[in-house]
């Protein structure tokens, strides 16, 4: 294991994560809300959390480790976190239910927007000596009538062979494996890359107390994750998988769907994947 995975903290990447969420999407608070939907979404979610003690004969010990444990997820900046892992996909679903394009899943939150921008057939920023089975990624970006979007932004971030990620985890160079593709006159790109490891939730914060409390593991299977966008489009995030991959079945985040699997074959260098994006026409 490398210097920097025994540095990687859960309280540095949730500060980046926290800090990275409120730049770039948080509301100010209250703003944009309507009353009356705060009301009953709230309302419910109390009852809920009502229900459940009761039907639990919650204890005050119990409460109490609640309490604490809120307390400190917000201390470690971990709340990114938990809410992607265990909440998003729901929201996803919800989102995304009426769409006739590529299935999309949840973003999760380590998404930095302004990646270096590559060429339609390009390389994802990476160390010189950076390791993993090289990976060719290739594909055409279409709208759902199989029209090519030519010019279409395709964003891609994802961990090294540490399951780590750039701007997250410390001594990674800023924007390694992490890059903007301009699709080509025919909507296609190729992109070189390595193939990530799967990613393990840092154990040593409240989301990996949790999970040890628990007895439920802290895996995400190996992912590739994508933003693709083209004007008049309705911007797909998603991720794919690689077939047979170690918790391909039990993702933590709950975040895999059968069309996101790849199945990679080896090309000589590494291995090659083809894999097309649909965009669904603007709502
Ligand atoms: C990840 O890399 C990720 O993609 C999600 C959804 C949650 C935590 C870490
Ligand atoms: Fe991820």
């Amino acid at each position: 294991m490398s210097e920097t995975t025994l540095k990687a903290t859960a309280a540095a990447s949730g500060a980046s994560a926290t800090e990275r969420f409120l730049t770039d999407k948080a509301a100010a608070p209250g703003q944009g809300a309507d009353s009356k939907r705060v009301d009953t979404l709230v309302t419910e979610l109390i009852t809920a959390v009502h229900d459940i003690i009761r039907r639990h004969q919650v204890t005050y010990e119990e409460y109490n480790a609640l309490k604490s444990w809120l307390i400190s997820i917000g201390e470690d900046g971990e709340w990114p976190l938990f809410l992607d892992v265990w909440i998003e996909h729901v929201v996803e679903e919800v989102v995304t239910a009426t769409r006739k394009g590529s299935k999309g899943t949840i973003e999760g939150p380590y998404y930095v927007p302004g990646a270096p921008t590559l060429a339609a057939a390009g390389t994802l920023p990476m160390r010189d000596d950076e390791a993993g089975t090289l990976l060719l990624f290739r594909g055409q970006v279409t709208g759902v009538t199989g029209e090519p979007l030519a010019g279409a932004l395709l964003e891609m971030w994802q961990a090294d062979d540490d399951g780590l990620y750039a701007q997250f985890a410390p001594g990674i160079p800023e924007w390694n494996l992490r890059g903007s593709i301009v699709t080509d006159g025919e909507g296609r790109f190729a992109v070189t890359t390595i193939q990530p490891a799967p990613y393990q939730i840092p154990t040593d914060g409240s989301c990996g107390r949790l999970i040890a409390a628990a007895g439920w593991h802290a895996w995400r299977p190996a992912h590739l994750h994508f933003k693709i966008s083209a004007p008049g489009h309705e911007p797909l995030t998603t991720q794919l998988y690689f077939m047979g991959g170690a918790h391909i079945e039990d993702d933590v985040a709950d975040a895999v769907k059968p069309e996101l699997i790849l199945d990679p074959r080896p090309n000589g260098s590494g291995n090659e994947v083809t894999y097309d994006f649909v965009l669904d026409p603007a709502s």
